[in-house]
């Protein structure tokens, strides 16, 4: 652990937190504000590092990877880890009467770390940041364009749905690159090869239809988990990751249950992953959204307890590479961010968006705002701005649409936005059919503020507003 104590700091600091993976609420806020800890304990896993938990408590602030305390003036302190693959990094500034105390605890082995006092906190975490995404050899391709099937569909997607909404592009003339089918197309967490029930097809024949109408396919997996009623689970129990008691540790609760984790120190683990890559790229999808990646990165007991947990990560991730293949596109989500830098093409830097604004009593009354709302995403992946470095930003997806909705008019423009000064990947997951010509309209243009040259700084996309961010209003 260092330590840095900053004596009699000016009263108005704020402190700008990184969180640790893509659903982690990130966050610029007063010093002596309290950061709030979800209720439920289910949501420590799939929205926090478990290992490392919001403190609770007020004036202590707990950050992966990167912090910065700020004065109203715009200087202040920075730090930044300057390597990802192997250390997960933690930093903590506390309040403590007259002083702030900040340490630095690498979880791994020791790793290189930048403190720095400067008059341009912006500026300097920008630096730092990019100094990061230097030595961990970034990918940071051109942006691209997605069409979703997730916020339109969910997991009542079906084939031909998904068909129809590139069939009504194509003939609107939208400029999307890729057509990504989301979750809802396989038959249970871990069987991906074979078919759902509902999806009315099989996954392998949408890229040929895809391509004839001039779309790059894309498909969603889960390739770190498994649910207890699947056939990868029931073949493979001894795959799964361990708690203490050394039984498969449930690591999250959602499509109505609980669901384990892989254990990636397995070398028939990481053959798996490879083959399950190289099998869909075959089908024809060369654009990968891989989710819930915090699985192979959880506390647990693993086959070979010399590999650390981030190393464990980055090796299954690495897997996944191999079988897509060097020129495969891949985006990252629910997963831990520095240590992706460089496996991936793009990372979902905040949760999801949904198709209402604020979901305030989950976010105040159980302190979670990592659930889906517009407000949670671009509040986090704006707070996230410097990761541009790292890899593409995926600030998550523009809803265009007034049915089906409860966003209102002055919400869908301040998405649009909001998601523009990110920027970064572009994706939109309405039903097409649905938009009015005003939708539509918003839709270009969510498309067309797509640009090679991401914002570099904060200053160049807010204007003015700037000051806001670091004064802490937005
Ligand atoms: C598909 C979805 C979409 C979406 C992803 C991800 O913490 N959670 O319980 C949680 C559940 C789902 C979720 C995010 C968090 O959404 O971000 O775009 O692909 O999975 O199931």
């Amino acid at each position: 652990m260092t330590e840095w104590t900053l004596d009699r700091p000016p009263a108005d600091l704020r402190v700008l937190v990184s969180g640790y993976q893509s659903w982690s609420e990130a966050e610029l806020r007063p010093l002596t504000d309290r950061p709030s800890v979800p209720l439920m304990p289910w949501r420590h896993q799939q929205g926090h590092d478990p290992a490392f938990l919001p403190s609770g408590e007020a004036g202590v602030w707990r950050s992966h990877t990167l912090i910065a305390l700020i004065r109203p003036d715009g200087g202040g302190w920075v730090g930044c880890a300057l390597d990802a693959a192997h250390t997960f990094t933690h930093w903590e500034a506390r309040a403590e009467g007259d002083a702030v105390r900040v340490t630095c605890t690498p979880e791994g082995p020791p790793v290189e770390v930048a403190w720095k006092e400067t008059p341009d906190v912006i500026g300097t975490v920008e630096r730092l940041s990019a100094e990061l995404g230097r030595r961990m050899n970034a990918r940071t391709p051109a942006p691209l364009r997605v069409w979703c099937s997730w916020y339109a569909y969910y997991r009542q997607v079906t084939l031909d749905a998904v068909v129809d909404n590139a069939r009504l592009a194509r003939r609107l003339d939208l400029p999307f690159d890729v057509f990504q089918l989301d979750d809802g197309f396989h038959a249970d967490l871990g069987d991906w090869l074979e078919p759902g029930a509902h999806f009315g097809g099989h996954a392998r024949d949408l890229p040929g239809r895809l391509r004839d109408l001039g779309f790059t396919p894309g498909l969603w997996l889960a390739p770190f988990l498994a649910s207890p009623t699947s056939r990868l689970f029931r073949d493979h129990p001894g795959w799964m990751l361990r708690g203490q008691d050394g039984r498969p540790l449930p690591v999250g609760h959602n499509w109505g249950g609980p669901y384990f984790a892989l254990d990636t120190t397995r070398p028939e683990v990481l053959d798996w992953l490879r083959n399950l890559t190289a099998t869909v790229r075959g089908w024809g999808y060369p654009y990968l959204k891989l989710d819930f990646l915090y699985g192979a990165a959880l506390p647990g007991v693993r086959h070979d307890p010399g590999v650390g947990r981030a190393q464990a990560y980055r090796n299954a991730l690495t897997a996944l590479r191999e079988g897509a293949g060097e020129d495969a596109f891949l985006l990252g989500c629910g997963a831990p961010l520095a240590a992706s830098i460089g496996l991936v093409d793009a990372m979902r830097t905040g949760p999801d968006v949904a198709p209402l604004w604020d979901d305030e009593s989950r976010r105040l009354w159980l302190g979670d705002a990592s659930g889906p709302s517009a407000r949670n995403a671009v509040h986090t992946s704006l707070s996230r701005w410097y990761q541009h470095a790292w890899y593409q930003p995926d600030p998550d997806v523009m809803i265009a649409r007034r049915e089906l909705s409860l966003l209102s008019r002055t919400e869908r423009h301040t998405l649009l936005g909001l998601l523009d000064t990110v920027g970064g990947l572009r994706a939109s997951s309405d039903p097409l059919a649905l938009l009015d010509p005003e939708g539509l309209d918003l839709l270009r243009a969510s498309l067309r503020v797509s640009r090679p040259d991401r914002p570099r700084t904060l200053t160049e996309s807010f204007g003015g507003a700037v000051t806001h961010f670091t004064r802490g209003t937005f």
